[in-house]
C-alpha cells in the first residue's frame, strides 16, 4: 500500500508530494521542538495515551506539549484530561510505542525511543502510519551505529558549499557541472539534504569502454549510482548501491561504457533516497539564516571520500596488473551474461567488449593489456 501510495503520489504530484507524504511527523516535530527545551518533568514513565497515577508520560515531545498546555499533568497525575490532550495534540507523535524497532508491526512507532526517533526523523511514515518492513530495515541499518568520522586528509575538495549545487549533473546541465575525473586522485566532499537534495556527479566520459575502481566511504547513508548517457534522450541509471552506514570503504570495480557517463554520490538506502537529516551549518552570505529558523538537523555526518582508479580493462580483480588470475576469472565466467537478474557492479565484469557474452574477443582484449 505504501509503495502504491508513494508511486501514485509521485506520478500525480511529483517530487514535492512524495516528500511530504513521507515527512509529515518529522517536519512538524522538528518545527515544534527545535527551539523549545523539553518540559522539565518530561519524559517520565507511563503511556501518554493511557491514564496512570504518576505525573508525565514516556513520549518526550508529547509529554512536553501536554504539560505546557496543562501543567498539572506533570505535577500530580496523568488523568483523563491529560490523556484527552495527548490524543488531541500528539497525533502522530509515536515514539516510543509498542513493538520491536527491527520488526514489522501494523502500528506506528517502536519501543526504543532513540531508534524510533531517529528513523521517524527521516522517514515520517514510520511514526505516522505503520512500522512497516522499510522502517524495520532502516532501523537495522542505522540504529545503534555510532557516528563515524572519515579522515579525508590530503584529498581534493569538491568545493561545493552546502547551500549551493555546483556539480549536480543533470540537475544543472552536464556541460560544466560535474567533477572532472582524475585517475589515482582521492576526492572529498559533503552531501547535504537541507533544501534541495545534494548529488555529487563525477564525469567518466571517454572513448571506448574503460575500467574504473571507485573506493568510497561516507559518514551518512550512502547511495551510489552509475548514470549512462546525457541528460536528454536515452539515458539510464544502470545500478544503485547502498551499503550499510559506517561499514568502512567499499570498492566498486566496473566497466564504463564509451561516450557520456557519470558516477554519482548521494544519500539514501536500498529503499530510496534520504531526503532529510543531513543539514550543514555553512552560512550562505547572500541568505543568512533567520534567528527564528530551526537549527540545522544533523542526524548523520556530512562528509564523503572517494578515490578513483583507472584500471586496465583486463584487470578483472583490480590488483593493478593484468595476469594469470584475471585470465582464470574470465574463463570462469565464460559464456552469455545472464539476463533478467539485477546488475551488481560489485560482481566481476569479464565482458570486456560489452557484447553480452564472455568469449574469445574478450580474451584477445585481455591479452592485449597483459
Ligand atoms: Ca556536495
Ligand atoms: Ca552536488
Ligand atoms: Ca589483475
Ligand atoms: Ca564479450
Amino acid at each position: 500500500m505504501r509503495d502504491f501510495i508513494g508511486h501514485l503520489m509521485g506520478h500525480l504530484m511529483g517530487h514535492v508530494a512524495r516528500h511530504l507524504a513521507r515527512m509529515p511527523v518529522a517536519a512538524v516535530a522538528v518545527a515544534l521542538f527545535a527551539n523549545a527545551a523539553l518540559h522539565a518533568q518530561c519524559p517520565t514513565e507511563g503511556d501518554c495515551r493511557k491514564v496512570h497515577a504518576s505525573p508525565g508520560c514516556v513520549m518526550p515531545e508529547c509529554c512536553s506539549l501536554v504539560c505546557e498546555a496543562n501543567p498539572l499533568c506533570c505535577e500530580t497525575t496523568w488523568d483523563d484530561t491529560c490523556v484527552q490532550s495527548a490524543l488531541d495534540i500528539c497525533d502522530g507523535i509515536n515514539c516510543p510505542a509498542t513493538g520491536e524497532c527491527t520488526a514489522t508491526h501494523a502500528t506506528p512507532g517502536c519501543s526504543d525511543f532513540t531508534c524510533c526517533d531517529l528513523v521517524s526523523n527521516f522517514d515520517g511514515w514510520c511514526s505516522y502510519a505503520a512500522w512497516d518492513e522499510i522502517c524495520a530495515r532502516e532501523a537495522a541499518e542505522v540504529c545503534g551505529v555510532g557516528r563515524c568520522a572519515i579522515d579525508a586528509t590530503g584529498a581534493v575538495d569538491e568545493n561545493e558549499p552546502c547551500y549551493k549545487r555546483l556539480n549536480d549533473g543533470c540537475g544543472l546541465g552536464l556541460d560544466h557541472d560535474r567533477i572532472a575525473l582524475a585517475c589515482g586522485v582521492t576526492f572529498k566532499g559533503r552531501i547535504t539534504n537541507g533544501g534541495s537534495r545534494d548529488l555529487d556527479w563525477f564525469a567518466l566520459d571517454g572513448v571506448g569502454r574503460r575500467r574504473f575502481r571507485v573506493t568510497v566511504e561516507a559518514e551518512f547513508p550512502l547511495e551510489l549510482q552509475y548514470f549512462r548517457g546525457g541528460c536528454e534522450g536515452a539515458s539510464d541509471t544502470k545500478w544503485l548501491v547502498a551499503p550499510n552506514l559506517c561499514t568502512g570503504p567499499i570498492a566498486i570495480n566496473f566497466i564504463a561504457d564509451g561516450g557520456t557517463s557519470s558516477f554519482i554520490i548521494g544519500s539514501g538506502y536500498d529503499d530510496g533516497p534520504l531526503r532529510y537529516g543531513i543539514d550543514c551549518d555553512d552560512i550562505d552570505p547572500d541568505n543568512p539564516p533567520n534567528p527564528d529558523d530551526p537549527p540545522p538537523v544533523q542526524l548523520f555526518g556530512v562528509h564523503w571520500r572517494a578515490r578513483v582508479d583507472c584500471l586496465a580493462i583486463g584487470d578483472l580483480d583490480g590488483n593493478g596488473s593484468v595476469g594469470p588470475q584475471d585470465l582464470a576469472m574470465l574463463l570462469n565466467l565464460w559464456g552469455p551474461i545472464p539476463t533478467g537478474v539485477a546488475f551488481d557492479p560489485r560482481a566481476i565484469d569479464a565482458d570486456l567488449d560489452g557484447n553480452g557474452t564472455v568469449g574469445a574477443p574478450d580474451i584477445a582484449t585481455l591479452l592485449s593489456s597483459w
